[in-house]
């Protein structure tokens, strides 16, 4: 599964995101880490259901009337300090458990009421477009570290014959998620000395700053959105080159948990809601304030964040393997019942593999649903394909 971890400095909002996101119930304060060991979760993208082609919506749990809920891992870790690749603040721990994630939500408060280590202070005296910049520099002096501390070993293989750059970095770099083309790439765009005994401290840092870039891209949230001075976001958008969501992760967890109540009808990723239940007035000032900032930014911002991550940063497409090409379903009768999320340009095979193993072993010839027609072994699969994989393993 797709991991997508939430960083950012304390009291930023990660563990009330996570909590919307994923509704579990994890510790939120008002105070600099109230985190501290990491929680994980499943929560979802939200895309367009291919049911809503067909005559009935597939219903199930992971189908709200054509709204398709696919799930992801969701990492939420401690908060991050300037100098936390040095040990500062909680560390170097929380910067490890970054490790397995495939993309980064950098969460930032953009009411400006917290400072660079958390602490609550008068809103807006705080600049969130520091909070920005910092999370990627730590996480980058972080990995130059790793490779630095490791460089020894490069520089030993080295006087091998057979010693070959690319595979020995990647030897390095795949706990980090880097495979060899990630490293192949990188490494064609930075000018280097060949014998690495030669290579200094910059050079590995920017091989480091690089690798990062490609294997943990970073999205923003502007948190708080709700409490955020005029114009705090679109000063946090023109100070970046990241993508930039504006987010109220309390507005969303207030709408989840009213929905889960019954008292409000919402589906993550909404752009408005309806109240069904009876509020006390405090209640209903409160959605209302929230309607506000949906009204501003299309929605909380918790669902379009998510979204982003995978959808455009990591650049998936979802598809929808199924056993019966007519029915779209699987051997039980379940329409449309999995749903994988594979890079662009995937192929049937990939899809077969990414299925199971035996299936990608035994691929045979895949079939398109909605065409019913035969698609070839190279053919780019689409945002919302329904392919039948015919395979000697297959049932
Ligand atoms: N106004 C407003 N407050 C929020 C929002 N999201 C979170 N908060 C508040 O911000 C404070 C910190 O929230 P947490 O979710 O604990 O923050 P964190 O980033 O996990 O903090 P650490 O675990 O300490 O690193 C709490 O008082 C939350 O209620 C939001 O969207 N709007
Ligand atoms: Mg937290």
């Amino acid at each position: 599964m797709i991991t997508v971890a939430l960083a950012g400095k304390p009291n930023a909002g990660k563990s009330t995101f996570y909590t919307a996101a994923t509704m579990a119930d994890v510790d939120v304060a008002n105070y600099p880490f109230t985190t501290i060991d990491a929680n994980r979760g499943v929560t979802h993208v939200r895309t367009e259901c291919p049911c809503l082609d067909r005559d009935e919506r597939c219903g199930g749990e992971h189908c709200r009337d054509g709204k398709r809920y696919v799930p992801v891992e969701l990492l939420d870790v401690a908060g991050l300090v300037p100098g936390a690749h040095e040990g500062k603040g909680l560390g170097n721990q929380f910067l490890d458990e970054l490790t397995n994630a495939d993309v980064v939500i950098n969460v930032v408060d953009a009411s400006g009421a917290t400072n660079a280590e958390g602490e609550p202070v008068e809103p807006g005296s705080h600049d969130p477009l520091d909070d920005v910049d910092f999370i990627e520099e730590e996480m980058d002096l972080w990995l130059a570290g790793i490779v630095d501390r490791n460089w020894e070993s490069v520089e030993r293989k080295s006087r091998s014959p057979e010693f070959d750059l690319e595979e020995t970095v990647t030897d390095l770099l795949t706990g980090f998620g880097a495979t060899e083309p990630d490293v192949a790439s990188v490494l064609r765009g930075l000018e280097y000395p060949d014998d690495p005994k030669v290579w200094t401290a910059d050079d590995r840092e920017e091989l480091a700053r690089a690798i990062r870039r490609r294997t943990k891209p970073i999205v923003v949230v502007a948190n708080k959105a709700d409490a955020a001075p005029d114009g705090a976001v679109d000063r946090i958008r023109e100070g970046t080159d990241k993508p930039v969501v504006a987010a109220t992760a309390d507005g969303e967890r207030a709408l989840r948990r009213g929905a889960d109540a019954g008292i409000v009808d919402y589906d993550p990723g909404d752009d408005d809601f309806e109240i069904t239940g009876d509020l006390s007035d405090g209640q209903r000032e409160g959605l209302d304030a929230i309607r506000g900032v949906m009204a501003d930014h299309g929605g909380t911002g918790v669902q379009t964040a998510l979204n982003a991550a995978v959808y455009d940063l990591l650049d998936r497409v979802t598809v929808y393997p199924v056993q019966d090409a007519s029915k779209w379903t699987d051997g039980t009768g379940t329409v449309l019942p999995d749903a994988f999320l594979l890079p662009t340009g995937s192929t049937p095979p990939d899809l077969a593999y990414a299925v199971h193993t035996d299936i990608g072993e035994g691929y045979l010839h895949a079939v398109d649903a909605r065409s019913a027609r035969r698609i070839g072994e190279g053919h780019e699969l689409s945002e919302g394909d329904v392919i039948k994989i015919v395979s000697t393993a297959g049932p």
